[in-house]
């Protein structure tokens, strides 16, 4: 997704919100450019790095575990360099046809990037899940980062032995305490990264952030708002299917449905009265105009269906990248079926 000129981000970047990363990258190399997976057990901050990194949302952000579900590609471009954060799902052990999907996803990930970054929630003692992910680190070759996140919360001397800890368990290249909320020490990470980068051209065009087209991260949007509204079980059971996004000059307009797996979870999402999705609605709508720089008009829908999680076709439509091949010659989903519905008949 290219940025377009008049979005808020756009003044924010001029403002010198990132101002630090000028006075970090020496004018005087050659254009370097490459790709950085940030993995990390789920919730340690990973779509909180790469947002704070590219300047802009990119990824959506909630306090429950396993918010990612799909590889996600943050762009920082720089006079002299192009940076590609490639988000990720949590590290975990699959355990279901959705998370085994999300694991391969992480997987995937490690493909053919030039460094990788282990982000680690620092105020969490270091347990057999950490373990696994230094075990699941080693399948790759290059060199691989520590960034030890949430050290706004974390008192300096509690991180060296957390620091002695991981060394036992992995080789790093470089390790950097930072805190991806308030973005100190990520300029340090960010400067390293681009040191060890290639030199080579950039492998976007400059004014892109994102490999997410916007009709995919408009639905992230609105799983994000449907994530802060709900408790518990039901965050999970949540899936956000695009129906129709049509542009216009002045206007885009979106038709969604948000999936459940269960009528009570149904009934929580829209609330009495309808008040839940409609708080659901206007924040995600008023998230969207900001993010695309643009008037969104935005129509919701729930529907249930049962077990989701457990059907192959509909988890595999949760990959964007998929929903786009699917999309084939049509210029436009026409609006008058949902992916969903559509993939459904091909259920294993
Ligand atoms: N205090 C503090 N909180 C943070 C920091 N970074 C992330 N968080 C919080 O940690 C929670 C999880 O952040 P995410 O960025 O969604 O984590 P993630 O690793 O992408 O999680 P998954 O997508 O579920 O794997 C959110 O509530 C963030 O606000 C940080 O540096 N400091
Ligand atoms: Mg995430």
């Amino acid at each position: 997704m290219a940025q377009r000129s008049d979005c808020l981000a756009d003044l924010c970047w001029e403002a010198g919100r990132w101002g630090w990363l000028l006075e970090i990258v020496d004018s005087s190399m050659t254009f370097k450019s490459g790709f950085i997976a940030i993995v990390g057990r789920p919730n340690a901050g990973k779509s909180t790095l790469v947002n704070t990194v590219v300047g802009r949302k990119v990824a959506i952000i909630s306090p429950r575990p396993q918010t990612t579900r799909n590889r996600i590609q943050g762009i920082l471009n720089w006079p002299d360099a192009q940076v590609v954060l490639v988000d990720t799902p949590g590290i975990h052990k699959p355990d279901g046809i959705l998370s085994h999907q999300m694991m391969g996803e992480t997987e995937q990930a490690l493909e053919g990037v030039d460094i990788v970054s282990l982000i680690v929630d620092a105020t969490a003692e270091f347990g057999p899940g950490d373990r696994f992910s230094a075990k699941w680190l080693r399948r790759f070759r290059g060199p691989v980062f520590l960034l030890l996140n949430k050290v706004d919360r974390v008192s300096k001397p509690a991180l060296l032995p957390l620091i002695d800890r991981w060394r036992r368990e992995f080789d790093f290249a470089e390790i950097f305490p930072i805190s991806a909320l308030t973005g100190a020490g990520c300029a340090e990470a960010v400067k390293s990264w681009i040191e060890k980068l290639p030199e080579a051209p950039p492998h976007f065009p400059e004014d892109q952030f994102t490999d997410q087209p916007e009709r995919f991260l408009a639905a992230e949007l609105i799983r994000e708002q449907a994530l802060h509204a709900t408790r518990e079980e039901v965050p999970h059971a949540i899936a956000v299917f695009i129906d129709r996004f049509q542009e216009d000059r002045a206007l885009i307009g979106i038709t969604a449905t948000i999936y459940v797996e269960r009528e009570g979870q149904k009934g929580i999402l829209i609330g009495k009265g309808g008040e839940t999705i409609k708080k659901i609605g206007t924040l995600a709508r008023k998230e969207i105009e900001s993010i695309l720089g643009t008037h969104v008009f935005l129509e919701l829908m729930v529907k249930v269906r049962p077990n989701w999680r457990r059907n192959r076709g509909i988890v595999r439509q949760l990959d964007w990248r998929r929903q786009l091949e699917q999309m084939g010659d049509r210029d436009e989903f026409d609006g008058s079926e949902s992916t969903v519905e559509a993939e459904d008949e091909r259920e294993d």
